[in-house]
């Protein structure tokens, strides 16, 4: 077995250096917990940014995942398999829509859904060919397509990707006026995270999902959000929308769909949309294959059977009350919903990234968010006495004095 540095050195000698991780170098995880290759026992408090809800190698999502891969892993959509139509039925079932398009990652999803709001654009609300338009918002994080991209705020994600794709318009989150403004006949849909994600966990005002749920009504848009790292219980709900009690026209969903198992998203929809895909408009390879189906059916029922939402709930209100009480003078704002917190520090604090590292030294693994935001996101079937645990060592580091910078 290679120690840390020698497989340091490969990542760093062979890989592309499109990230810059933490050096701990695991090797093995189990629920909440993961090892390093020296045998440093960690707890994960990122949890592969919300794909990992149900906790690292679930053994019953392992057992589909072993079971599956034995009997028939792949068959593409030139033919059927006997894992599709059930996961199809569970998820309408589990989601209350009528209809899914599953793919792999979720830009595939969120590209999914950009090409589903266009055509419906074209073909039933009938806004002119090749005019359609999407608002989408500041700080989004939708995926890394160079269309994705396109739309992004942070001109790091853009820088040297151009050109990019039209029909975008971006306004400030949460802001009702601009988004009023904004709405004219061509635009065909809204896309938006209910809670933004990479932008520091950051909640739009009360009503707003509501807000843009009206204004798709009276202009005939779509409303479109981006569940793929807010959905599947993460918040302390089946998704994130749920606590302004709105219906989306769309959904996307991915991460947390196969447990950190496997690639697989999908798009969620009534028929009166996805109906607008007729044979070889889209698809890939891989979308939909039986290994796919059948892990996100084990992934969604131990989510549902071992009450995962719930506990976000009521374990991520106790999070918060704790983090709230904490007195440091580095904390500017805490902010979330459920097990996903953002803990925003004054810039006199010296980075977040500084925290995180303080942190995995005393075995809690998270990761910083544009700069000055601590983000905490366990795996959904953590425990009291295991956020207890966590708390001790996020109270100590927050207590300690400011960074000379
Ligand atoms: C990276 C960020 C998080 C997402 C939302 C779509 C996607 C993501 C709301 C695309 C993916 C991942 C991508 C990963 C790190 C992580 C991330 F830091 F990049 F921004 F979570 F915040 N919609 N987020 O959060 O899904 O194609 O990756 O399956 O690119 O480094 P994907």
């Amino acid at each position: 077995m290679s120690d840390a540095k020698t497989l340091i050195d490969l990542e760093d000698n062979y890989g592309a250096h499109n990230y810059h991780p933490l050096d701990v170098v695991l090797s093995r995880g189990e629920g909440i917990w993961v090892w390093d290759v020296e045998g440093n026992k960690y707890m994960d408090f990122l949890a592969s940014y919300s794909a990992v809800n149900q906790g690292h190698c679930h053994p019953k999502i392992v057992e589909a995942l072993v079971r599956q891969s034995r009997k028939l892993a792949l068959t593409s959509r030139a033919f059927r398999n006997d894992q599709l139509g059930p996961f199809f039925k569970e998820l309408c079932e589990l989601t209350g829509f009528e209809k899914v398009l599953p793919m792999n990652t979720g830009a595939e999803a969120v590209e999914t859904a950009i090409k589903a709001a266009r055509k419906w654009g074209y073909k039933v609300k009938g806004v002119p060919e090749g005019q359609a338009e999407i608002l989408v918002f500041d700080n989004n994080f939708h995926g890394r397509t160079t269309t994705i991209v396109g739309f992004s705020s942070e001109s790091q994600y853009q820088d040297g990707f151009g050109p990019f794709t039209l029909g975008f318009t971006l306004l400030p989150y949460g802001d009702s006026d601009a988004v009023r403004a904004a709405m004219n006949p061509n635009v065909v849909a809204i896309l938006i995270e209910p809670i933004q994600g990479e932008g520091g966990i950051i909640i739009p005002p009360k009503g707003y999902l509501r807000l843009l749920r009206e204004l798709c009504d009276q202009h005939n848009a779509l409303l479109v959000v981006d569940e793929i790292q807010s959905g599947l219980g993460r918040t302390g709900k089946l998704f994130a929308y749920q606590h302004e009690d709105i219906r989306p026209d769309m959904v996307t969903i991915g991460k947390a769909l196969s447990g950190g198992m496997y690639p697989v998203s999908a798009l969620l929809a009534d028929d009166a949309v996805m109906s607008v895909f007729h044979p070889g408009d889209h698809g890939s390879t891989y979308g939909g294959n039986p290994v796919a189906a059948a892990v996100a059916r084990t992934a969604m029922r131990v989510l549902l059977e071992e009450g995962m939402i719930e506990n976000s709930a009521k374990l991520g209100s106790y999070l918060m009350d704790r983090l709230s009480a904490l007195d440091s003078q580095h904390i500017k704002e805490i902010r979330g919903k459920g097990l996903w917190i953002g803990i925003e520090l004054h810039p006199e604090a010296g980075g977040a990234r500084h925290f995180c590292e303080q942190l995995m030294h005393d075995r809690l693994l998270c990761k910083e968010t544009h700069e000055h935001v601590i983000r905490l996101a366990p795996p959904l079937m953590i425990t009291r006495e295991e956020l207890d645990w966590a708390l001790e060592r996020v109270e100590r580091v927050l207590a300690t004095e400011a960074v000379a910078v």
